[in-house]
């Protein structure tokens, strides 16, 4: 197979061949030598949860030594998978909300939203009458803190949600308790000798992932915006383009936006920027990957570098001074890559540390002196940089990002008049529902998957929804191919998309793509989907809404979509999970989910075809929506 038809992405395309010149091995390259992988994996069959062990389901041996069968074995292993995505957001969450703890008046991190930190105080019953609003958020970090381990009661934010669907959740028994217990349950049911009924093990999946949506990532996204600024629309660029040849190139990857915020502020440092004049550079390049990217993009319209897929290429290059990374979604493959050319691969955190990478420990307690030092390692990096082996992309795209909750509010009120109606509210975004203006809204979300050409299903999918007039809303590496794309170009993106949804584009002042942020963000997709409900007075799952991951890879994922299910949220799947060896798994996942959530999974790897799915479905559920709203 040529390589380069596996990306749809023209810089990857030109930088493919520059790895080929120079001898450099990349994820398309071990793709291709991987060839066929292990059918007992895919199918999710395979049981490594005890030392008898592994054991493999086939006709000939239907059960595991134990007796476990392929139901119990796809059950088990599906649970351990929502439980490592819920782990892997929420301790980015308990991060965050560690550093709302060391938030003062005179330190590095500070509260920049007042008003929303005290609004989550009076949602929480926490005193806020004369009171420091150091105090309070000193508490109000402490509340969270305790939404991790709290041994009574579930969680704090449930109540935010239609009350049709917390009944379905209280009825089901998956409302999430505290965090870490969700996920020990799981561990702890998976256990040998444990849970063996796949009912149980997918109700067990359901509430972990639910501590996941409702529960870490509402932490990780109210606090983020709190400590760094709640998003606003800002203009952007997206791919690997945005590299500068004549300045000191610094690629923030990973996840958790206490160090990308600090490494961004570090990077305007005067003595940083004079060092960097000294060096023979114009001056220092911020650009991001992945969700850390999404962060510091939605907050200060930072570059977009690239995505998943793109995180080798942006080294190969020749023109990263530095990729700098803290947790999650990170190449341990960067470190033979970097080897080949200057740049420095510098790991942060203890959770990540990854062999042949520079480690820096960056602490939240010393931020900004740490955040000095290492871009100041990139900086003196720049007089080593191979200018012959130098191969920047012309490519990239003009974007619009930073759309939170708050900010689709502020454009929505463009179009009320406010002597009439209320400002403030999602009234007009149902107006453009109830008179078809817009058929629906899709959350189009989730990472890069080698099984699939990159960037290809998302790109595919999001096209045949505007066309359609769906608005998408978008996070993670979905969003930044979109970006990349023109997709949320205001003037690009709206020649893309149906009449409809063209013309409310034009009157609300936005693309028809909107980027909501990293993919722990996915939770502000709850509380959109949560205004609806309420505004309406209907369920979540009555609204003309989807989810989808076309090319979705990571356990976070699976915990993603496990959860807009629960909320009642049909998702699109364009990559099959590992449940296919077990045909009542796939019943329910697939079909019986529905009568319990109101939701379920929906897969099929032709994204053309999955568009297709999708867009019937969002009329189906309009028929329902105009006879009850
Ligand atoms: Ni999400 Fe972000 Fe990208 Fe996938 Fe990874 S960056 S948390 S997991 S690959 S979207």
């Amino acid at each position: 197979m040529d390589k380069k038809l596996m990306t749809i992405d023209l810089s990857s395309r030109v930088l493919l061949d520059k790895a080929e010149k120079d001898g450099v091995e990349t994820i398309y390259d071990r793709k291709l030598s991987m060839k066929a992988q292990c059918g007992f994996g895919l199918q999710g069959v395979c049981c490594r949860n005890c030392a008898m062990g592994p054991c493999r389901i086939s006709a000939k041996t239907p059960r595991g030594l134990c007796g476990a069968d392929e139901h119990t074995i796809v059950g088990r292993n599906f649970a351990r998978m929502c439980a490592g995505g819920t782990a892997a957001h929420s301790d980015h969450a308990r991060d965050i909300a560690h550093t709302m703890v060391l938030t003062s008046r005179d330190g590095n991190y500070k509260i920049r939203e007042e008003e929303k930190l005290i609004a989550l105080a009076n949602e929480w019953g926490v005193e806020i009458e004369n009171r420091d609003i150091y105090d309070i958020a000193h508490e109000v970090a402490n509340v969270a803190l305790m939404e991790f381990g709290k041994p009574f009661g579930v969680s704090i934010f449930l109540k935010n949600a239609p009350e049709k669907r917390q009944k379905i959740w209280r009825d089901l028994g998956i409302e999430p308790r505290a965090i870490d217990r969700e996920i020990a349950t799981v561990m702890h049911s998976t256990h040998v000798g444990c849970a063996a009924d796949i009912d149980s093990l997918i109700n067990l999946s359901l509430r972990t992932s639910m501590a996941d949506g409702w529960q870490g990532s509402m932490i990780g996204t109210r606090f983020s915006d709190i400590l760094f600024g709640t998003p606003m629309p800002v203009e952007t660029e997206a791919n690997l383009g945005v590299l500068e040849e004549n300045q000191v190139n610094i690629i923030l990857h990973g996840h958790e936006p206490s160090l990308s915020e600090m490494i961004v502020l570090a990077s305007q440092d005067s003595e940083l920027l004079a060092l960097a004049k000294e060096m023979g550079a114009e001056g220092i390049n911020v650009s991001g990957m992945c969700c850390t990217g999404n962060e510091i993009t939605m907050r200060h319209g930072i570059k977009v570098a690239g995505d998943f897929h793109q995180q080798e290429l942006a080294v190969i290059t020749g023109a990263v001074e530095a990729m700098i990374v803290d947790v999650q979604c990170i190449f341990p493959a960067l470190a033979k890559v970097a080897d080949c050319y200057h740049t420095k691969f510098i790991t942060t955190s203890q959770k990540a540390k990854i062999t042949g990478s520079t480690f820096m420990e960056f602490k939240e307690e010393n931020a900004y002196e740490d955040a000095l030092k290492i871009v100041k390692e990139a900086v003196l990096n720049y007089k080593n940089r191979n200018r012959a082996n130098v191969l920047i992309p012309e490519f990239k795209s003009k974007a619009t990002v930073g759309y939170s909750v708050d900010a689709i509010i502020n454009q929505l009120d463009k179009v009320v008049n406010s002597q009439i109606d209320e400002t403030g509210t999602v009234k007009p975004l149902v107006d453009c529902l109830k008179s078809g203006a817009i058929r629906g809204i899709v959350g189009v979300v989730g990472c890069s998957n080698a099984r699939v050409p990159s960037n290809n299903s998302h790109i595919t999918v999001m096209k045949e929804l505007i066309k359609n007039d769906i608005l998408v809303v978008s996070t993670g590496c979905a969003a930044q191919a979109a970006a990349k794309n023109g997709l949320m170009d205001k003037e690009e993106g709206k020649k893309m998309a149906g009449k409809g949804l063209a013309t409310v584009c034009k009157l609300v002042d936005i693309p028809p793509v909107l980027h909501m942020g990293s993919c722990v963000d996915c939770s502000r997709i709850l509380d959109v989907a949560s205004a609806l409900a309420n505004y309406t007075g209907l369920d979540i799952c009555d609204l003309p809404i989807a989810g989808s991951a076309p090319e979705w890879m990571s356990e976070k994922a699976v915990a993603i979509g496990t959860y807009i299910v629960s909320s009642g949220i049909d998702t699109y799947l364009g990559i099959m999970p590992p449940v296919g060896g077990s045909s009542k798994a796939v019943e329910i996942l697939c079909g019986g989910l529905k009568e319990q959530v109101g939701a379920s999974f929906t897969v099929n790897e032709n994204p053309e075809e999955l568009a297709k799915i999708i867009i019937n479905d969002i009329e189906e559920k309009r028929k329902h929506f105009e006879k009850v709203y």
